[in-house]
């Protein structure tokens, strides 16, 4: 079985569809026998990254450990679906060196910020209306979209499979994995 290590960098809003988009495509991996790991805010914010806000300072931190971590998971020669907000184009770039511009592919998961309140899946975009929450991605911090994404996903044009079609055939044709 050949695989080439690579990180899978799902960069949007919150409720744009990252976390679904990666999960799926996790999904449909493994069961074709690749060794894959995915890395998001249950795993990380939760454990290694605890300790850091939703400040501009802690969004840097995060996002500089998960390239770090994402790099030793791709020593390991494990294909990694990491899916953060991820808002600044610094810190992306960043990550692309971290784990070698050939191992990285930009994903954007693209829905506009009005889409993404309608979604409202937790509640999050009214109490950061309400004022609940501060430093909300979109609403009072800022998201800097990917200017030349490897893949640009539009998720309030089309449905989860041409999602992961998208996804699939970039896949089959610019990594051939
Ligand atoms: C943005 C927040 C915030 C604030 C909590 N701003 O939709 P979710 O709930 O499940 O995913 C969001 C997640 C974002 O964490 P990330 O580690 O991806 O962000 S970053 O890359 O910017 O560091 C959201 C929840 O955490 N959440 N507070 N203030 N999202």
């Amino acid at each position: 079985l050949q695989q080439r290590p690579v990180v899978l960098w799902f960069t949007g809003l919150s409720g744009s569809g990252k976390s679904t988009l990666a999960v799926q495509l996790e999904a449909h991996l493994h069961q074709q026998g690749f060794k894959t790991y995915l890395l998001d805010g249950d795993n990380i914010r939760n454990g290694l990254n605890k300790d850091l806000s939703f400040t501009d300072e802690g969004r840097v931190e995060n996002i500089r450990r998960i390239g770090e971590v994402s790099r030793l998971f791709v020593d390991a020669g494990i294909i990694v679906l990491s899916a953060f907000i991820s808002p600044f184009a610094a810190d992306r770039e960043q990550v692309r060196s971290i784990v070698g511009a050939e191992n990285f592919v930009e994903v954007f998961v693209d829905a506009p910020l009005e889409v993404c309140e309608q979604r409202d899946v937790k509640g999050l975009y009214k109490k950061a209306r309400a004022g609940e929450v501060k430093n909300f991605t979109g609403i009072d911090s800022p998201y800097e979209p990917p200017v030349q994404p490897d893949v640009h996903i539009p998720t309030h044009l089309q449905n989860v499979e041409e999602s992961m079609e998208m996804l699939l055939s970039f896949i089959r044709s610019r990594i051939s994995l």
